[in-house]
């Protein structure tokens, strides 16, 4: 089911679904090599979102900035490689959205708690933004802020659930958006956790 959502946005949902099993032991064993950790803003304010990598580059923060590194700034070794699986995943979502040739070299993988939260934003840490990005969601439904390439803008409420894939490129690669803060609703099979990993080009 494809969700048209702006020129360069759209839902697909339950993409991920067929592909269920292969996801979740591949994020079983990138977590084990690269445990969910929680950063500070800049600012120095944590984050409640817990985050890790997979991938040649991991998106971190530190005092000076948000950044992508080669290598997980604890333990200094580089991320976990990408999964063939979950490559293959990104590359199809991007192709049926009309991106074809999507090469991702960055993996970021969130993870939202009951009262976690992401606020408006725009993700252009990435060198080239011609690229789109990937997210799959996983785990508890979420309500995604979509919002335009002005803070201030309106946004729209779209709900997420487990197994939807979205691709963001095009005139909306650089729209504000977040996510409301998580409601306590178990998912069947994750629990109380919702997952989503954002596959990127960032280099
Ligand atoms: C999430 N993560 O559900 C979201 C999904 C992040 C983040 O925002 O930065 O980790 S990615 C949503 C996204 C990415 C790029 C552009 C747009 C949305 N957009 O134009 O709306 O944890
Ligand atoms: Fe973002």
């Amino acid at each position: 089911e494809f969700e048209r959502i702006g020129p360069g946005a759209c839902i697909l949902r339950g993409f991920a679904l067929a592909g269920e099993d292969g996801l979740l032991s591949a994020l079983a064993s990138i977590e084990a090599e690269a445990p969910f950790r929680r950063i500070n803003t800049p600012g120095g304010r944590p984050m409640s979102v817990m985050l890790t990598s997979c991938g040649a580059l991991g998106w971190t923060s530190d005092r000076y900035g948000y950044r992508y590194s080669r290598v997980h700034p604890d333990t200094r070794r580089p991320w976990p490689a990408m999964p063939p699986a979950l490559r293959q995943l990104a590359c199809n979502a991007a192709d049926t959205a009309g991106f074809p040739g999507f090469e991702p070299d960055a993996c970021l993988i969130n993870r939202y708690l009951p009262g976690a939260r992401m606020s408006l934003h725009q993700d252009r840490d990435e060198r080239d933004l011609r690229a789109p990005i990937v997210s799959v969601s996983l785990g508890m439904s979420a309500t995604f802020l979509f919002g335009g390439l002005q803070r201030a803008e309106r946004t729209a409420h779209v709900p997420l659930h487990h197994g939807d894939v979205a691709v963001w490129g095009g005139p909306d690669r650089l729209r504000y958006h977040g996510i409301m803060p998580l409601p306590h609703h178990p998912h069947p099979v994750l629990g109380a956790q919702r997952i989503n990993l954002t596959f990127r080009k960032a280099s």
